[in-house]
């Protein structure tokens, strides 16, 4: 790993915002991709963020300088993310359901939808089953995405789907799934349309799905 990518890597790991915004520039002026700044180096200090949870040696106040620090990573990269010129291909609503506060890959997803022309309108963490079904029929999306990173709080997917079958909406969009926890299999247990397992591939099925 180069040494830019190296000090976003630990600048992330130690919640120190001012490293890791000034090194995201430093990296987009010279040059680097987005997708391999993200990639190379700040997903993969989220991923070190959870291995270190789990053994015990992070607890979550790490856990959120560190997720503030890679927030404002992702800010800093937006607009070179947002860089492709495309006209709108579709409409996404996209949440974290309700229960779950985990929101950094589903405002990635976003990004990368918006990259590619997508209107995505953000309904933020926590969104009840009557939340999501209230932005369908007002928003009238062509999809409606889904995110949950805890096994505790996957089975609301269902609920949601369940709860716009009896609004009568479940008709009205195509529902995609995603985060850490989720699979294919578990997608078509509930009655998803399909599941992606990163921002990018969420991208491709989203316009699978239009
Ligand atoms: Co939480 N947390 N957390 N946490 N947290 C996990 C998820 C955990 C796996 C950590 C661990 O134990 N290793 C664990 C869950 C265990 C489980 O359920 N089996 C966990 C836990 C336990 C908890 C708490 C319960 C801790 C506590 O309080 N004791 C608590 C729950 C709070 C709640 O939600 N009610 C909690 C809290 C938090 C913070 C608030 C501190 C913070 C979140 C801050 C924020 O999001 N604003 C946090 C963080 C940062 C994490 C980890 C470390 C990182 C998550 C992340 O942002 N990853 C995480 C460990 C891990 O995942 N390795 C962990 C980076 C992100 C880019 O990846 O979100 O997977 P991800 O998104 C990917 C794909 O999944 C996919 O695309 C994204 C980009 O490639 N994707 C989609 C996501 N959504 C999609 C939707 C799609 C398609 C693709 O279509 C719609």
């Amino acid at each position: 790993m180069e040494d830019t990518l190296k000090t976003i890597y630990a600048g992330v790991l130690q919640g120190d915002r001012e490293v890791v915004s000034e090194q995201v520039q430093a990296m987009l002026d010279g040059g680097t991709s987005p997708e391999a700044i993200l990639n190379d180096g700040m997903i993969a200090a989220m991923a070190e963020v959870g291995r270190l949870f789990e053994a015990g040696e992070y607890y979550v106040p790490e856990m959120m300088v560190a997720a503030r620090a890679m927030q404002t990573g992702l800010t800093v990269l937006r607009p070179a993310l947002l860089e492709a010129d495309v006209q709108p291909v579709g409409k996404v609503v996209l949440g974290t359901v309700k229960g779950d506060l985990h929101d950094i890959g589903k405002n990635l997803v976003g990004m990368m939808l918006e990259g590619n022309g997508f209107a995505v309108v953000d309904l933020g963490v926590d969104v009840s089953a009557a939340g999501f079904i209230e932005a369908v029929k007002g928003e009238a999306p062509q999809v409606l995405g889904m995110s949950a990173l805890l096994t505790t709080t996957m089975p609301e997917m269902k609920n949601v789907i369940t709860a716009m079958e009896q609004a009568g909406v479940r008709g009205k969009v195509k529902i995609m799934v995603g985060g850490a926890p989720i699979t294919d299999a578990y997608a078509q247990e509930i009655g998803a349309d399909g599941f992606a397992p990163d921002a990018s591939q969420a991208v491709t099925l989203a316009k699978s799905l239009i």
